[in-house]
């Protein structure tokens, strides 16, 4: 024997540390892609040390795609250049923001395909444009060698060190897969990962990222590949670069969606948002529902990509220049534009808090126009140093409020002042002072600023509390500027002649809001107790609150034992109820209101264990067309039930949004009943 074999791996150990690769690459694509894990994290993570375990002791038997390699590159001084085999083309861009892109992209390709009207439909796909950077994925003998930019198209940057970290992409391949194999989508970052990231780099200190499309490329374009390691980037593939050897040992497609279901099945995230689709009308249909869903998706799009599905009428249409004939991109209006700032205003909220508000010049931006956009406090303001006049970024994305971005700081003129937050209540005079460890300012009125008034009526009025249609901000506005209302139950003491004697206000109008009004008294509690606007109660702790003890005189008597006793509520909502309901005139409008008619059924307190959705498992999947995934979750551990990452045969109900995936398909496997948002909601009031 010689030295050598002394040393040599014993044979299972080779075998062991291939078994555990593929072990853990399983369990990696279903967190990663499927999102349905079914190893417990600290299984996964002891598998992983067991493997680099071995690899310390064999490292000659470390591969590239091994999990382990995800990160360990050293940082590195620039990225190294790397020419495309297959030049990364963009797509024509089609401009026109109506549906008739669309229209125009079909009448183009059939014009070059020489059709008639009478011809066949032509077939497509349709693809959301996701707003990330495009990257090009290079496996050899299935395994990712390289990941590049696009660069210039034809030269990009090597950034693989960077890409391996993410967990959604395969680092290896199956062996059906061809012997070299470019795979090429959109590197991203969803929006949620976006603003827990902003959060650790305001926490830590550091600066934050403008948008998530600008922290996916700081984070690709990161030279400490550990650093890139802790930004959570998403990926999703759409297309394909070089293949060779040409359609030889691996399958041969017909179509783009078949390439792309080829894909899906060797690990690929391909998005569920991408469908076939039949001639224009289809097209256009596509861009109506992808705009629609645009602000619910958990990711920033700028628009939604056409592509002829047949390959053999793809190679036909061939290039113009640069471009591929057979594919356009249709952009939805921008999220971000730039416009200036007319002035800095300071808005009073309902609990007091003070607000620098920049008053913009118009603009259309994100399908809505912006006229003004929060800039969240002092600090946050003096941090971008947003002053009067300056050329600003606006953005909105998602259903998040305008926020403006960033200052363009070449353009500004002169030295404008800068902002400072008023010592005083814009609004009433009384002093605004901000608390230690507080970031916000708050006027110290309480009721006797106008301002604070207004939006306690406005909270009580809305469709989420006790819903009086038709009161909106203008109209409570004039009535709390000319002194008619000054606190809730002067609401109900309306009548029709001061109402009809306001400005702009026609008899019909003024009697729709009696309507509304009378109709509001019949309330519930859940609802009623929202609306007082206690600070910390918002709609599922008032839910939780009414179910635990079913009457409004419980909550407002019951000392703060009693209400921590509550599902959702903590040490801090359970001072803030106490305290609300001490003050003797809160107590008092409470009476006021009953006094007036307003009402509501009240119940026998329920004991925790009979909440609606007690002893029930929920997982949660896709996007929902309003909740969004925490108010979900918050809203049924409220009511008493588990929310669960993973579905099982334990499941009792998987709620399922736009893009659902496989989290659904596993629930049919298994027989778990699915529900919409609506299903959802009905269960939550008690119903189903
Ligand atoms: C994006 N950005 O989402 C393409 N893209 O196809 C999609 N980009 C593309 N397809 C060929 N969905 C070249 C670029």
């Amino acid at each position: 024997m010689s030295t050598l074999d002394l040393f040599a791996p014993a044979p299972d150990d080779a075998t062991l540390m291939a078994q555990l690769r593929r072990t853990l690459h399983e369990h990696a694509h279903r967190y990663y892609v499927l999102d349905v894990p079914t190893l417990p994290d600290a299984e996964y993570d002891r598998l992983f040390r067991e493997l680099q375990a071995l690899e310390a002791r064999h490292p000659e038997l470390v591969t590239p795609d091994s999990p382990t390699q995800r990160v360990g590159g050293k940082p590195l001084d620039q990225f190294a250049p790397v020419r495309h085999a297959v030049p990364m083309l963009s797509i024509r861009t089609e401009t026109d923001t109506e549906a008739s892109g669309a229209e125009n992209f079909d009448a183009r390709i059939r014009r070059e395909l020489g059709l008639s009207p009478t011809d066949a439909a032509i077939d497509y796909v349709a693809e959301p444009k996701f707003d990330g950077l495009a990257m090009n994925l290079r496996y050899e003998q299935g395994v990712l060698v390289q990941a590049a930019t696009r660069g210039d198209g034809e030269v990009g940057e090597d950034v693989t060190q960077n890409i391996r970290t993410i967990g959604q992409i395969p680092l290896g391949l199956p062996v059906d897969a061809p012997a070299v194999l470019e795979v090429r989508g959109e590197v991203y970052m969803r929006r949620d990962d976006f603003e827990a990231l902003n959060d650790k780099q305001r926490a830590a200190g550091q600066k934050t990222f403008v948008n998530p499309r600008n922290a996916a490329a700081g984070a690709v374009r990161q030279l400490d590949p550990a650093i890139a390691a802790q930004r959570p980037l998403s990926f999703y593939a759409y297309g394909l670069g070089a293949v060779t050897p040409p359609d030889v040992g691996g399958p041969v497609w017909q179509s783009h969606f078949e390439m792309l279901q080829t894909l899906k099945s060797w690990g690929f995230p391909v998005s569920e948002l991408v469908k076939c689709a039949q001639g224009a009308p289809a097209l256009v249909a596509y861009y109506a529902a992808i705009g629609a869903q645009r602000d619910g998706l958990g990711f920033d799009i700028d628009g939604v990509v056409y592509k002829v599905n047949s390959l053999a009428l793809q190679r036909q249409l061939g290039f113009v220049t640069r471009e591929p004939r057979w594919a356009v991109a249709h952009k939805f209006p921008a999220q971000e534009m730039l416009t200036t700032v007319l002035a800095i205003d300071v808005q009073v909220g309902r609990t007091g808090k003070l607000t620098p508000v920049a008053k913009l010049a118009p603009v259309f931006v994100g399908g809505v126009t912006v006229t003004n956009a929060t800039l969240h406090n002092e600090d946050e303001a003096r941090r971008k140093d947003v002053r009067v006049g300056d050329t600003v970024v606006v953005r909105r994305a998602g259903d998040v409020i305008p926020e403006v971005v960033s200052v363009l700081l070449d353009k500004r003129v002169g030295t404008p002042a800068v902002f400072t937050m008023p010592r005083q209540c814009p609004v009433c005079g009384s002093a605004a002072v901000r608390e230690e460890g507080e970031a916000d300012y708050r006027c110290t009125g309480g009721l006797f600023c106008s301002a604070q008034r207004k939006q306690a009526i406005l909270h009580f009025a809305q469709r989420r509390a006790v819903e009086v249609e038709g009161l909106g901000d203008k109209l409570v506005d004039q009535l709390v500027d000319v002194g008619i209302i000054n606190t809730l139950p002067d609401l109900y003491r309306l009548g029709f002649t001061a109402l009809a004697k306001l400005a702009r206000m026609a008899d019909k109008s003024a009697q729709n809001i009696l309507d509304a009004l009378e109709k509001s008294k019949q309330t519930t509690l859940p609802r009623f107790l929202f609306g007082l606007g206690i600070r910390h109660v918002g709609e599922a702790t008032a839910k939780a609150l009414a179910r635990h003890f079913g009457k409004l005189d419980a909550i407002m008597d019951a000392p703060e034992e009693a209400l921590l006793a509550v599902a959702d509520v903590g040490p801090i909502v359970a001072k803030s109820i106490r305290t609300f309901f001490d003050q003797a005139h809160n107590r008092e409008v409470v009476e006021q209101l009953r006094a007036c008619g307003v009402t509501w059924p009240e119940g026998e307190p329920a004991p925790v264990a009979v909440q609606p959705l007690s002893g029930q498992t929920f997982v949660l999947t896709g996007t929902l067309p309003t909740l969004g995934r925490e108010e979900a979750k918050a809203l049924i551990e409220a009511a008493g039930g588990k929310v669960a990452g993973s579905v099982s045969k334990k499941t009792s109900f998987v709620v399922a949004g736009v893009e659902a995936g496989s989290k659904l398909d596993k629930a049919r496997e298994l027989g778990v009943a699915v529900l919409d948002e609506d299903q959802l909601k009905e269960m939550l009031d008690g119903g189903a």
